[in-house]
Order: C-alpha cells, then structure tokens, then sequence
C-alpha cells in the first residue's frame, strides 16, 4: 500500500510510535510518506521507500495564529494525488483527523481511506475543551478507521464522546525489541553513575502530568537508603520544578538533568529502576520501552499503564501521589539482586511477547486491509 502518516514529529510518545510503525510498515515492502512540520525525530536520514512532505506554512502579518491544520490538509491532499496515496493514517486526533478530512474533500473521489489513532489527552483532555469537542468528535467519526492504544482510551472515547465501541479497534504501542534491549553497546553505566550506585530513571516531557517532582520524592527516600543516582532525560515545562525540589531534599549532587534525546534506547538499557508516577497516562510508551531494556517500573496504577505494567513481576503501580509505597518498593527491589534480575527478566519477556514490533505490526496491517475492504464493499 502507499500510505500517509501524520504526527506530532518533534518529541512524545504518539510521534515516536507512528515514526516506528512507519520504518516497519516500509520493511514489510509499503510505500510511507510522513506528512508533518518538522523531519519526525525518530526517522533516520534515509531509509528505502520511507518519505517526507514538509507541511509548508505560508506566513502572512494578519495571521496572528496561522491556520497549520489547513496547510497540514493541503499537504496531505497534495501527497495524496502525487504519490497515489491509499491511506492516510494520522496520530493524534486534533487537529490531524480534521485535516486528513478536508484533504479527503478536496480530493473528492474518496479513494483514500482515513484511520486515526487516538493516543491520549487528544480524547481525555484536549479534545473535551469547549474549543474542540465538536470538531474531535465530528473528525474521528468521518475517520473510516479508528484506533486507540488501550483499551482504557477506548471506554474513555465511547463514553466522552458517544462513538459506538465497534468503531475502534485497541491496537497496542509497540517496541523495537531489537533496538530497545539491555546488553546494548555502548553502555553509559560507567559516565552515569558510580559502580556502587543504581540508576534510577525517569523520561518524559516533564509536563503536569507525569509529576516529576514526585520523581524527585521517590528518589530522595531511594537514595537515602541505597546508593543510587537519578537520571532525567527528556525536557518541559516542569524541569525548573523538579531541579528546585531535588535542591530543596539535598539530593541535587545526585540527580542529573540530561534534556531532550532523539534516542532513549541506549540510556535506558543501563537503568535499574525506571519511574512513572504519572497522574493520567493512556499507556505508557517510556514504560514498554524501559521494560523492553530489561528494566522494571514502579509507577502509578493510572489509565491504560495496567495494560502495560501488568503484574508484579514487571513492576509495582500504587496510588497517584503515594510517594511513600513507590520508594518503598524501589528500595526493596534494588536491594534484592535475585528478585530484581527476575522482574527484569520478566519485563523483558512480557515486551517481546506482547508489544514486540513484529507482533504489532501486522495487526496494522491487517485493519488496513479491512478499511480497504470495507468501504470497498460498502
Ligand atoms: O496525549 C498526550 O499527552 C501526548 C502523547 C504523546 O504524544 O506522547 O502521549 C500519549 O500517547 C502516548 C503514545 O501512545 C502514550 O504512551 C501516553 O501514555 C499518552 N499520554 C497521556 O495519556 C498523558
């Protein structure tokens, strides 16, 4: 198939997930077009059939907010009839299921087929502002597909936004189990910490949500009972917070702040614990990936992350702010080599099993094929 994807490109989990798919879906020998406003961060520089359309925006003093979602629409509808597009696939409802809409409009033959996945607070917080409810859920349900990767997101759309249940198919975040591994060289064990000291980890866009500063929390009362150093990778809005609370527990010589990496995989292979204390979390792509690099997760027990951190032997999920527990269980877990080689083992297993690429990957495949057919038919 010759198919389109848009996503947010930059950083995130939905642009990390549709750039992998993408990279897969060209392997399997489809033609890929990204469709985005920036080269997406997890693509490398050239790959056979892999392609990118940069959404041009044109720039005019009167446009105090340029209108992208209809430069992202022309975009795409361009791509579209150039490239004989079959399929536009768009991650992150708003406003990419809009403008692969109006793409559709204007090429007016309806030939190519819409499919949305929704990740996260494109249906469980933005999409309900006033703003955009009516245009989410008018766009996701001109989508001839739609998908949603858990099937947390899934109630969370039928009963947000009344789209009937047999309209979305769960289809999970998947991993790179060949990339994402432990005994992945170089190691940067020796750079990140001392021989003696574990390495905690956390990786996020350090937005309100994943509570960094609980991050901290954890790690103050983790320290103060095992060796241990805290590695901070990614970049936003709530870093200043979490280097002002590790400064004000005393642990700010132990935390290190590393900014915004294109790719987590080789640092995440060399962590023992990885943190995710979010308050809401539709799955948790940073968890599969820690869990792929053999490294257990202590989180909240938020949104999809159940479907991800299934039991015990993976990790441990408490209550949203229950520092307390979180530390409690790192420590013991840190502590005890054979329980911990166990759940890292076990972590491991349970990405390959369930979330590897090539399990995943192919599901893809197969609703493609079925929207094809479908409105084909109908
Ligand atoms: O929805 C967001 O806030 C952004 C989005 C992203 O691009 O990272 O995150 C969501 O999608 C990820 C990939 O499917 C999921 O792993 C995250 O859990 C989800 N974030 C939230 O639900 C807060």
């Amino acid at each position: 198939m010759n198919i389109g994807i848009t996503c947010y490109p930059t950083y995130g989990g939905s642009g990390a997930v549709a750039t992998s798919l993408g990279i897969e879906l060209a392997r399997r020998g489809h033609e890929v077009h990204f469709i985005t406003y920036a080269h997406p961060f997890r693509l490398p520089h050239f790959l056979e059939r892999v392609y990118y359309h940069e959404v041009e925006m044109g720039e005019y003093p009167l446009f105090e907010h340029p209108p992208y979602c209809l430069a992202l629409a022309v975009a795409m509808h361009d791509a579209a009839r150039k490239h004989r597009l079959d399929l536009l696939h768009v991650h992150y409802a708003i406003p990419h299921a809009t403008s692969a809409w109006l793409a559709r409009a204007m090429l007016g033959d309806g030939r190519v087929k819409l499919v949305t996945t929704l990740h996260g607070t494109d249906i469980t917080l933005v999409g309900q502002h006033p703003s955009f409810r009516a245009i989410t859920r008018f766009s996701i349900l001109r989508s001839d597909g739609l998908t949603a990767v858990s099937q947390y997101l899934k109630d969370a759309t039928v009963a947000d936004f009344g789209v009937p249940a047999e309209r979305i198919e769960v289809i999970p975040n998947f991993v790179d189990t060949a990339e994402f591994r432990r005994d992945r060289q170089p190691c940067h064990r020796d750079v990140l910490a001392r021989p003696a000291e574990k390495i905690v980890m956390h990786v996020s866009n350090f937005r309100p949500v994943k509570r960094v500063t609980d991050v901290v929390e954890i790690f103050a009362r983790v320290q103060a009972r095992v060796p241990a150093r805290l590695i901070m990778v990614g970049d936003g809005p709530e870093r200043p917070r979490a280097a002002d609370s590790a400064e004000a527990l005393g642990v700010a010589d132990r935390v290190t702040f590393l900014g915004k990496h294109d790719s987590v995989a080789e640092l995440l292979s060399c962590a023992d614990v990885f943190l995710l204390p979010s308050e809401s979390e539709s799955f948790g792509l940073a968890a599969l990936e820690a869990m792929a690099c053999g490294v257990p997760v202590i989180g909240t027990r938020v949104g999809g992350v159940p479907e991800v951190v299934i039991d015990e032997r993976v990790g441990w999920l408490g209550s949203v702010g229950d520092v307390e527990g979180m530390a409690e269980v790192a420590v013991e877990l840190l502590r005890d080599q054979g329980r911990w080689h166990a759940a890292s083992a076990a972590a491991r297993a349970l990405a390959v099993e369930r979330f590897s690429a090539e399990g995943v990957v192919p599901v893809y495949e197969r609703y493609y094929q079925e929207i094809a057919e479908r409105s084909a038919g109908s």
